[in-house]
């Protein structure tokens, strides 16, 4: 029996009907490769990696399909339409809000229960789904199969098998995208929430009706689906709607309602994917299980991450550095000659272009020929970490360590996204469930974690100075994080512990194709937006110096330069260019280390203080903007003031 509450064919007033292009929404789990598909379709790219949250916020893209033209989203991903976090909600907002006309229901065929348990849930919005099972590849390598006949007989809507990365099964998805049937709710739930659901529809007029999904998250009392159904139905309804949330509620309590809900859902998925799934008993996935757990083994886990971090290290130095070399001796050093020997008769432009700050020689030469090379191998190594499924296991080693800082192993995983950039890492820590913790991991991450393109060229430096500069430089950053770590959870008192929940992915092969494609886009995405500052960066530096301002800014810090870091006056210079960009400082120290501008005890001083200090203007404005001004102002007023303190500090015990 279909009763008025299961035939929702509607989401509420339907604005979609007369839209040219269609709104394909991608709707799914974590990790079960929307934002794949989504490239594939929309032939663009949208950051894909083998973790939980990649995408954050929603992205768009036109697209034709079978010669139709189509919008299309990508959301962040969802366990439920009941959320928990930030990202679901704007996935969810796009659901109420937007009213796709398709949704594009991205199921994960590993993880075959939980998806229908979230497909359940979508198909009581009534918008025409299509359910795309991807990750098949991985399914099969696992000894699962699923005949997928039959589960598209049982949920209504065509099934499409695919293997998002191979491209495999999307000529089958932008079919079945064009040929999309309504949706039908599959679950029943007992009689008390039944007879609500009836009565609460018959409130509203048959041809705006509220969809069944929408009506259950109203009935278990979901955060904002009031003040959503006041502004879209008006107060009247509201009010009559909550007189029968009242009645239920005498006779069966929220969070019973809600169970019931929930286990109604679950013993669906169980029966359903215990009826299509049979399983062979040949896996071949049982060394990337034994991998996974090496990875996160509280003693195994150490001397694997520490492999990996000799491998980028030694990557980075002499692989890189020999590139950056080649290109020197091959490309910029002729240009450089080449342009001077043109201007030889105006010393003002000769200096702008190919000077010491010219921006030719610090600006596009810098970013190009020192910093590219190192991206390129940093880049595939973090890539190819991504792809395996690395990071969520050293998120899970850290976890007890996190633990003095008031953090749990959720953190970690911005903390080591930090890595690759602060600001998107400062962004990630949205996922974090308490203010608490988001404010000690933007500050961890904005203190003493470099971002990829500074680290790559801190390593640079490092792998051609004495071991000890190392040594010396992590130990102090290290002690730094731990102590200020510290320091910030005991001031901020609040003791709100959220628990560690973090699906742990098993380790994949990565596609090699996969890691040069990422490896590019993010080089790429480097030479578009930093080598623009760089260039800006050596006109700023030219600007100073012509007006004399830098000598002014010079003697202005020179207590603290030169007597209490006694580093050279030209290290102010870099600190200026760090505040612009990180890696811009990087680079320039860089330069004044291979000049033999600075000695031993220097270097060390000058990368403590350059991987310590201040993050650069794009991650504090995400830091004003997550944090608020309050706590971004004195993150960055003492992070300052850490670099000079443990710079003066690492200044004055090397040297005893
Ligand atoms: N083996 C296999 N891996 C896949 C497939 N589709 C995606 N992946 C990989 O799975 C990981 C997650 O893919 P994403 O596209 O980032 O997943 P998502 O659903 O957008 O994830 P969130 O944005 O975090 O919700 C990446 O490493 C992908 O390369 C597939 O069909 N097979
Ligand atoms: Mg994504």
């Amino acid at each position: 029996m279909i009763t008025r509450g299961t035939r929702s064919h509607s989401t509420g007033p339907d604005f979609s009907g007369s839209r040219l292009v269609k709104k394909i929404a991608i709707i799914g789990m974590p990790n079960s490769g929307k934002s794949e598909i989504f490239n594939k379709l929309t032939r663009s790219y949208s950051p894909v990696a083998n973790y939980h949250q990649t995408t954050i916020s929603v992205v768009r893209k036109n697209a034709t399909l079978g010669g139709k033209p189509y919008k299309i989203i990508d959301t962040p991903g969802i366990s439920s339409l009941n959320i928990f976090s930030e990202e679901e909600l704007v996935t969810r907002n796009v659901l109420f809000r937007e009213r796709p006309d398709t949704i594009l229901f991205c199921g994960d065929a590993t993880r075959l229960k939980s998806t229908l348990v979230l497909l359940a849930q979508i198909l009581e919005l009534g918008i025409p789904t299509v359910f795309c099972l991807n990750v098949m590849d991985e399914a099969v390598r696992k000894g699962i199969i699923i005949n997928s006949k039959e589960l598209s007989g049982e949920v209504f809507s065509s099934v499409v098998e695919t293997a998002a990365v191979h491209g495999a099964g999307l000529k089958d998805l932008k079919t079945a995208i064009k040929n999309v049937n309504p949706a039908v709710a599959r679950v029943r739930y007992p009689a008390v929430v039944e007879k609500a659901l009836i009565d609460l529809l018959e409130l509203f007029p048959d041809e705006n009706h509220p969809s069944r999904g929408f009506l259950i998250l109203y009935l278990t009392g979901e955060d904002g689906i009031s003040r959503f159904m006041e502004s879209e139905y008006g107060e009247e309804i509201l009010s009559k709607a909550n007189n029968i949330l009242i009645g239920v509620h005498k006779k069966t309590s929220a969070p019973r309602i809600r169970q019931t809900i929930f286990n109604a859902r679950e013993d669906w998925a169980d029966r359903l994917a215990e009826r299509v799934t049979t399983r062979s008993t040949f896996s071949v996935t049982g060394f990337a299980q034994r991998a996974a757990w090496a990875s996160r083994h509280p003693i195994l886990g150490w001397p694997i991450l520490l492999l990996i971090l000799w491998a980028t290290f030694y990557g980075v130095g002499t692989i890189a550095t020999k590139m950056a070399a080649v290109l020197d001796k091959w490309v910029f050093l002729p240009s450089t000659e080449a342009v001077a020997s043109l201007l030889t008769h105006s010393p003002l432009f000769h200096d702008f272009m190919v000077g010491e700050y010219g921006i030719l020689t610090m600006g596009v030469f810098n970013a190009i020929g020192t910093v590219v090379p190192i991206l390129i191998v940093f880049f595939l190594i973090t890539s190819f970490l991504e792809d395996v499924g690395y990071l969520p296991n050293l998120s899970v080693l850290l976890n007890r360590f996190f633990s003095v800082f008031g953090l749990t192993g959720k953190s970690v995983l911005p903390i080591v996204l930090g890595f690759g950039c602060n600001t998107m890492a400062t962004l990630t820590t949205r996922t974090l469930d308490t203010k608490k913790e988001r404010v000690v991991a933007s500050f961890l991450i904005a203190l003493g974690v470099p971002c990829a393109v500074q680290l790559g060229v801190l390593l640079a430096i490092m792998a051609t100075a004495p071991f000890s500069v190392l040594l010396i430089t992590v130990a102090a950053v290290f002690a730094t994080q731990i102590i200020s770590g510290i320091a910030l959870h005991r001031i901020i008192r609040t003791e709100t512990k959220s628990d560690f929940i973090l699906e742990l992915p098993t380790f994949r092969i990565p596609l090699f194709r996969h890691i040069i494609k990422k490896t590019y886009y993010r080089v790429k995405w480097f030479v578009v937006e930093a080598v623009p500052l760089f260039v800006l960066g050596a006109g700023l530096m030219f600007a100073l110096k012509i007006t004399g301002l830098l000598s002014m800014i010079k003697t202005g810090l020179r207590p603290v330069v030169t007597e209490f870091l006694s580093l050279p006056d030209k290290i102010t210079e870099v600190f200026i260019l760090v505040l612009a960009r990180r890696e811009l400082g990087a680079v320039y120290f860089k330069d004044m280390v291979d000049a033999g501008q600075v000695d031993y005890y220097q270097t060390i001083t000058g990368l403590v203080v350059i991987t310590l200090f201040i993050p650069c203007i794009s991650n504090t404005m995400v830091m004003l903007k997550e944090l608020g001004s309050r706590w971004a102002i004195s993150l960055n007023i003492a992070i300052i003031a850490i670099a000079v303190i443990v710079g003066g500090l690492v200044n004055f015990l090397i040297r005893i």
